[in-house]
């Protein structure tokens, strides 16, 4: 059966490989899966064809015969569930990786997006000054815990898992901030992830499709 997802037609950041379509094709990519892409222009993603399928209008969704999803969360973890190598096979290993899932998008994802407005959406409002300090706190508060528990080990709880790739994904957000090399063994911990056969292949898939064009409204 056909995969197929959804991405930007020209994706805003030019082929960095942070929209969230990069996090399902590593994942599809771990999992040895092929897939097909359909480019989405800004109006096609608000059409009532896309609505359909993404009730709020957004890349990426997922296809699989009669299976439509959205939510990176949700289509990590349906290809998880599905295929080996992302879940431990141990049960309570694998209840903690779906923890580290969740803690990526529930705990750690959340002031990162809250940087990207402040700096991006609220550049000129007049509280900028005052809150993105505040933010960047919050920001750093996540990761010196992250990086206590992580300690000297290659990744959250014994081997890579879907809780690694969506946290690496995350944290991807952050490499142009200078934050995250205030962590030592998160910036490395983000490297790995990079370095992994699986993100090459999909970061190289987005950048063939994003790389020198004018990024979409
Ligand atoms: N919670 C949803 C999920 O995880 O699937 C969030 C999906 C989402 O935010 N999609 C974004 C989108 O469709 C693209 S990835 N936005 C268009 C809209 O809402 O109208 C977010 C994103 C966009 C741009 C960059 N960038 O340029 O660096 C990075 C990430």
């Amino acid at each position: 059966m056909t995969i197929v997802i959804t991405a930007f037609e020209r994706s805003p950041d030019g082929g960095k490989g942070l929209a969230r379509d990069t996090r399902v094709r590593w994942t599809l990519e771990e999992a040895g899966l092929p897939y097909e892409v359909r480019l989405l222009s800004f109006e096609a993603m608000k059409a009532p064809a896309h609505l359909g399928a993404h009730p709020f209008g957004q890349i990426p969704t997922y296809e699989e015969g009669d299976l439509v999803l959205f939510e990176t969360g949700a289509i990590v973890f349906h290809i998880a569930e599905h295929h080996a190598g992302l879940f431990p096979d141990e049960a309570n290993a694998r209840a903690r990786a779906i923890a580290w899932m969740f803690a990526a998008l529930n705990t750690v994802e959340p002031p990162i997006l809250e940087l990207v407005t402040a700096k991006l959406l609220e550049a000129d409002k007049p509280w900028r000054e005052e809150r993105l300090p505040l933010v960047e706190e919050r920001i750093r508060n996540r990761l010196r815990q992250l990086s206590v528990r992580l300690a000297g080990a290659d990744w959250l709880d014994g081997a890579f898992s879907a809780g690694d790739l969506m946290m690496v994904s995350v944290l991807l957000r952050l490499k142009t901030s200078g934050m995250l090399d205030e962590f030592p063994n998160l910036a490395a911990y983000v490297a790995r992830g990079e370095a992994r056969p699986a993100y090459q292949r999909a970061f190289a898939a987005q950048w063939a499709i994003n790389a020198d064009k004018p990024s979409g409204g």
